[in-house]
């Protein structure tokens, strides 16, 4: 008897010292490095952290891709898809590229958002490939359609007219939805609502090099609300009165205007006149939170009323665009230069050979945007 008392007070000490064990290797995989101000070429480490949530999500059994690996917290963070049945093996590819280089290593999830309806094989062939739940969501038609203070007419008319100018969708219906659709609803969609942080991924985009760091807890840990890779100029035919509605914009609603924004980026001459740079959106990591504040909605609503999504062509990029470097303090918005990323026709490649080679990127440093004429 004596002897198996003896025992068991043996077990259970070696259970608290397990116990204990865990909760110390547990903590001291935290590091409190920030990393605000970082240049480009040093980006931060694998990291767990300290984050609201909880532990790695376990990968489902059969995507056949490889468990997280990087420990800690995760992110109130999902990936977001706007895409077409149609474009299932774009999408495919691209999803292939991001879980390779980044998702693999933290199981995110991944929001599908479409006008129709997702078929199974969509649903089938996305599931297998992300490595964090997968979400299918259909777009109510109000957030899909002519408002009713839209004249029918004289948008017909603008895309006879831009046909005939051979400006790239200049007729197209469903690319201005699509556009809309990007700049004032996704971020409200119910689907999107759990999450606190989105990064956009289009179909047949790149990744080129390994990404190694959490990006959501590098944007919440620097205080950054908004992140792009590219920049360049707008094609002016498609936004010729866009600066008007924004200037009405701003006189109706100058508290919504920040201090320490970034007009400078916009604008050569103190706000006067666009120079037409933006943000390339169909690559975002950005706050949802943000977008769906009051200053962002009025700002929207404000720029949708003047009608320029369907009397002209405005696109997503400079909304977005134009909405962060007025209604954000500059630092508040981030450049990856660390993220290597390719959407026809443009790349963005790091320089510095180095990191090129510790990261295993296979683009080629000639092809880099920002050097070309275009980029702003
Ligand atoms: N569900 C749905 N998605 C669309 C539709 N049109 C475009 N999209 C999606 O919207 C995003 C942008 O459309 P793209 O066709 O890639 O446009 P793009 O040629 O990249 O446009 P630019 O970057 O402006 O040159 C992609 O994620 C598309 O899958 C549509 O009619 N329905
Ligand atoms: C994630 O963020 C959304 C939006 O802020 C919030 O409603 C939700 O409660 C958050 N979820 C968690 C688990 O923190
Ligand atoms: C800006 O406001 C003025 C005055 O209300 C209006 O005439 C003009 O059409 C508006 N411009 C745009 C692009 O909305
Ligand atoms: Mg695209």
């Amino acid at each position: 008897m004596a002897g198996t008392q003896r025992y068991l007070r043996y077990i259970i000490f070696a259970l608290v010292a397990l116990i204990l064990l865990f909760f110390i290797s547990s903590s001291s995989s935290v590091p409190s490095t920030n990393w605000a101000g970082s240049t480009p070429n040093t980006p931060p480490g694998p990291q767990g952290g300290l984050g609201q949530q909880e532990k790695p999500t376990t990968p489902k059994p059969s995507n056949g891709l490889p468990p997280a690996t990087v420990p800690g917290s995760r992110m109130n963070a999902t990936f977001v898809t706007l895409a077409r049945n149609s474009d299932i093996w774009e999408i495919a590819k691209s999803i292939r590229q991001v879980e390779d280089r980044f998702n693999r290593k933290f199981n995110y999830d991944w929001v599908f958002l479409n006008d129709d309806e997702f078929n199974d094989e969509f649903k089938k062939v996305t599931t297998a490939l992300v490595s964090g739940k997968t979400k299918y969501g259909k777009i109510p038609t109000e957030h899909w359609s002519f408002p009713n203070f839209i004249d029918q007419d004289r948008a017909a008319k603008v895309r006879e007219e831009m046909k005939e100018k051979k400006i790239i969708y200049g007729d197209s219906i469903s690319y201005r939805h699509m556009c809309r659709y990007e700049s004032g609803f996704f971020f409200r969609h119910p689907l999107m609502l759990d999450y606190e942080w989105y990064w956009r991924v289009e179909p047949s985009v790149e990744l080129y090099c390994d990404i190694e760091y959490d990006a959501f807890k590098f944007m919440a840990d620097n205080k950054k609300k908004y992140s792009f890779t590219l920049s360049l100029y707008e094609y002016v035919e498609t936004i010729p009165t866009l600066w008007d509605a924004v200037k009405n914009f701003t006189a109706s609603y100058p508290h919504h205007i920040s201090e320490g924004n970034s007009m400078k980026f916009l604008s050569d001459d103190d706000g006067k006149t666009y120079n037409h740079c933006h943000f390339w959106s169909n690559f975002e990591i950005g706050n949802l939170n943000w977008l769906r504040s009051q200053a962002y909605i009025d700002y929207f609503n404000s720029l949708d009323h003047a009608g320029g999504f369907f009397y002209e062509r405005w696109g997503d990029a400079p909304v977005h665009s134009i909405a962060a470097a007025l209604m954000l303090r500059k630092e508040e918005i981030h450049f990856f230069n660390d993220i290597a990323y390719y959407h026809v026709p443009f790349t963005h490649c790091p320089t510095g050979e180095e990191y090129r080679l510790k990261h295993k990127c296979h683009c080629n440093p000639k092809d880099n945007f920002d050097w070309n004429g275009y980029s702003c």
